[in-house]
């Protein structure tokens, strides 16, 4: 004892005798272990248990192959883990996959960047990730392991929209995206920095081009609906995400009657329909606008170059919900008009850049005394503001809007005044007494609407899954055959930033059209990625059938998921798509139940 407490050197032996014993020695005992474990499969659980223990299906969050994992999914990954290994301690048998969701814009990114083909890329960030999950120790079964960019996993997502291109659940139309006329590219919405094209700074244009659309409306209904069934097993922030997302609302469509005169062809009577969640300000209305792409803007432009140039301005500036939020609203006026249904006066048309052709009918009617963005662009304008509403109680916000040295709209509920037989009737009153007045006329209907929009999942973009159809010029669009599935994307390509570079690649467009056999094009278009993330979790039952897309009898042993891990930030796209699919997956016979996610954590 005087010995050490003297000494100035520490004693080396005690010190490596004292750490041998007492410390945790990582590069010693893990890789022992996990090689003990990887030796043994451990954690491999197959279909067939030989017991009849109670099997679970644990689920984090696939990671996308961005290179090498982040501290946040290492805390995802372990919250699985550490279930999982509870699990197995109380004597179920516990499987937890892991695979790769390995499409998407980071690839062709990184391929710009470094001139690397995304595939390899992708492939490369693979091994390296695996490497680093291996070395936390995971209890995963790596049997199961997949990569989404790989034909044995995307050829049953091509069969899959065909088998759903059949039923009419996937469809195509004109959608409106955000084109670089000077990289004549598509962009993504994060690719437009103020309005302009991420690389090549041009002022980005809309263009109208074709794409496939899954009818996720269909199912808007089913969708709200079963979130009861996930109270209490699902976050209340995220049920109520969704139910945001999907935003049912129930209103009137009111018909406004215009006669356009053609000239030489007797003028017609048509209507300019409008949705409305609130009738009760229909007296109040005090013009309507129309989108830039709206017949009547065109009848409008045709005869007027100054709105022939507004419409046309209009057509600048992205397609992001947040940058149309943001962007200035302009209008003009048509000088057209159309009759109110209740007085029959005429109500000016002014086109407006905030009313999107994709939206409802592409026109909307505009009460300036008690909606916001109506109250902003009447002001700005001189439009008549016209109050018909007067609030009932002390509201706050009714009282606010008294109150304010800025005069505002009053967009609570109250009772009607200034609308005539309508006087002193509240919201329910007026509903239904303006729809008794109207509907045998023709001119209104009781309608539910959806926030939700059908799910466009055509991407002009090459790291993705080709969409199997061909284009021939004498039968339109073809379905590629089932049996020559899977269309495969062909991978020593190095895209450059410049459109698609599958349309310059003959062996991937040439091919010949399934119908008539003259020479056609293959469709270059590839799913939205999110399309993969929608039924990974079912493929984890049976990953390397190749001889169907899930097998019944496996998917029915693991499905649903008992516990699925991941972050918030996927509460609305990627949870709903995935809900939506199972509902697909279930009416084609594929899989039972009807919610994929039992319990879900969000870290
Ligand atoms: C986190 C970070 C990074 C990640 N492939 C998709 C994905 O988000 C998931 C699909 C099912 C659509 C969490 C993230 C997610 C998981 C995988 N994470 N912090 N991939 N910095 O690689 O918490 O919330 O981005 O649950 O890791 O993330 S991912
Ligand atoms: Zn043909």
């Amino acid at each position: 004892m005087s010995q050490s407490a003297t000494s100035s050197q520490p004693n080396n032996n005690d010190q490596v005798n004292h750490q041998h014993i007492n410390q945790y020695n990582p590069q010693a005992i893990e890789p022992k272990w996990q090689k003990k474990w990887a030796d043994s499969e451990r954690f491999t659980v197959t279909n067939k248990p030989a017991s009849d223990a109670k099997t679970r299906y644990m689920l984090s969050m696939f990671p996308y192959p961005s290179g090498k994992l982040h501290m946040g999914h290492v805390r995802n990954y372990t919250i699985s883990d550490v279930l999982s290994r509870y699990y197995r301690l109380k004597g179920e048998t516990v499987m937890q996959p892991m695979g790769w969701d390995a499409f998407g814009m980071p690839a062709e990114n990184a391929a710009i960047a470094h001139k690397v083909a995304p595939a390899k890329w992708t492939y490369d960030n693979i091994d390296n990730m695996r490497v680093q999950l291996k070395t936390l120790g995971l209890s995963i079964d790596w049997s199961r392991e997949f990569a989404t960019c790989s034909p044995e996993y995307y050829r049953w997502e091509q069969w899959f929209f065909l088998q759903m291109l059949k039923k009419g659940l996937v469809y195509k139309k004109l959608a409106t995206v955000n084109w670089d006329p000077v990289d004549n590219t598509v962009l993504a919405n994060e690719q437009v920095v103020d309005g302009r094209g991420w690389r090549s700074g041009a002022v980005v244009e809309k263009r109208d081009i074709p794409m496939y659309y899954y009818r996720i409306t269909d199912y808007a209904d089913e969708l709200l609906n079963d979130l009861d069934q996930l109270e209490g097993h699902w976050p209340d922030e995220v049920i109520a995400m969704q139910r945001n997302w999907i935003g049912r609302s129930e209103g009137m469509e009111v018909s406004f009657s215009y006669q356009l005169d053609d000239g030489n062809v007797e003028a017609t009577e048509q209507t300019l329909d409008v949705f409305t969640t609130r009738p009760d300000t229909l007296m109040g209305v005090t013009y309507v606008a129309v989108a830039p792409e709206h017949p009547l803007a065109r009848y409008a432009s045709e005869r007027d170059e100054k709105i022939a140039e507004f419409c046309a301005q209009c057509k600048q500036g992205s397609v992001a919900e947040a940058d149309l939020a943001k962007a200035e609203k302009v209008g003009m006026d048509t000088g057209l008009t159309v009759t109110h249904p209740l007085t029959g006066e005429q109500v000016p048309v002014w086109v407006a850049n905030y009313v999107l052709m994709s939206y409802g009918s592409g026109a909307v009617m505009a009460v300036p005394a008690h909606d916001e963005r109506d109250f902003e662009f009447a002001s700005k304008y001189g439009l008549p503001i016209k109050t018909v509403i007067q609030a009932n109680a002390k509201s706050a916000s009714a009282q606010n809007a008294n109150d304010a040295e800025e005069p505002q709209a009053m967009t609570e509920r109250g009772t009607l005044i200034n609308s005539s037989e309508f006087d002193g009737l509240n919201f329910a009153e007026s509903f239904e007494a303006m729809l008794a007045k109207l509907e045998p006329k023709g001119l209104a209907n009781r309608k539910i609407q959806y926030r939700l929009r059908d799910w466009g999942v055509s991407r002009q973009r090459y790291w993705g899954c080709p969409i199997p159809v061909v284009n021939c010029e004498h039968c339109g669009t073809v379905p590629v055959d089932e049996a020559d599935l899977p269309v495969v994307l062909p991978t020593d390509v190095v895209p450059d930033g410049r459109g698609n570079p599958l349309n310059n690649m003959p062996k991937f467009l040439d091919t010949t059209c399934p119908k008539c056999g003259s020479p056609a094009e293959r469709e270059t278009d590839t799913f939205d990625t999110f399309m993969e993330s929608s039924w990974y979790y079912a493929r984890f039952a049976s990953p390397h059938d190749d001889t169907q897309m899930i097998n019944r009898d496996d998917a029915d042993r693991w499905l649903p998921v008992d516990q699925y891990v991941g972050g918030v930030e996927h509460a609305v796209m990627h949870l709903l798509y995935a809900r939506f699919f199972h509902k697909l997956m279930r009416d084609e016979g594929l899989v039972s139940g009807d919610e994929p996610f039992d319990n879900l954590l969000t870290q």
